[in-house]
C-alpha cells in the first residue's frame, strides 16, 4: 500500500507529541502529554491511572529514542521519529507496534474505566473521548466501529487495534488526540 496517509498521519503524531513547539521530541514533552492528559480526566496525579499513564509515555519515549539510536537527552528529529515509527509499522509490524503502544491503551482503559470490570461501556468510551481532549459528538457511531465483535464493550484489544489501524492507514478513527 501508499503509505502517504500513514507518513501524514505520524507528522501530524509527532507534532501534537512535540508540545512544545521546538521541533524535537524529548522527555518532557511525554511527561507534559500524560500530565495533560490525566488533568483531561480529572484524575489525581497519585491515582493507579495516572501512574499507568506516566509510565506508559515514558516508556515509549525511551523506546523510540533508542529505536532512533539518539540519547534520551538529546530528543528525536521529525526525520528520525518517522524513520523509527515507518519502521514499526512496515518492517517489524503489528506485534512491534502493539507492544510499544499496549501500555499508553491499557492506561487509558483505567482513568476511563470507571466500573473496573476492565471494559469500556459507551458512557466510558465517551470518558475516553473528553479525557483525550477529542470531541464527542460521533460518540456512538465510533463506538461501533470499534466494538469489532459487537458485544457492546470496547476490549483494550479493540482499542489497540483502532490505534494501530489508524496508523496503518486502514481506518479513520482518532483515539489519542
Ligand atoms: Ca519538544
Ligand atoms: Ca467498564
Ligand atoms: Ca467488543
Amino acid at each position: 500500500m501508499s503509505n502517504a496517509l500513514a507518513k501524514d498521519r505520524l507528522r501530524k503524531r509527532f507534532a501534537r507529541w512535540d508540545v512544545d513547539g521546538n521541533g524535537l521530541l524529548e522527555l518532557e514533552d511525554f511527561k507534559q502529554e500524560a500530565a495533560r492528559i490525566a488533568a483531561g480526566f480529572g484524575a489525581t496525579p497519585d491515582s493507579p491511572g495516572v501512574q499507568a499513564l506516566h509510565g506508559a509515555f515514558e516508556a515509549l519515549y525511551t523506546h523510540l529514542a533508542e529505536q532512533s539510536g539518539s540519547s534520551a537527552q538529546a530528543g528525536i528529529s521529525e526525520q528520525s521519529f518517522l524513520q523509527v515509527t515507518e519502521q514499526l509499522l512496515f518492517a517489524e509490524g503489528e506485534a512491534a507496534f502493539n507492544r510499544a503502544l499496549s501500555p499508553v491503551v491499557k492506561a487509558l482503559v483505567t482513568l476511563s474505566d470507571s466500573d473496573g470490570d476492565g471494559m469500556l461501556n459507551a458512557s466510558e468510551f465517551e470518558a475516553w473521548l473528553s479525557g483525550i481532549g477529542l470531541p464527542r459528538t460521533e460518540a456512538a457511531e465510533t463506538f461501533r466501529k470499534i466494538d469489532e465483535n459487537g458485544d457492546g464493550q470496547l476490549s483494550e484489544d479493540e482499542l489497540l487495534r483502532v490505534v494501530r489501524e489508524y496508523h496503518y492507514g486502514r481506518l479513520d478513527v482518532e483515539l489519542l488526540g
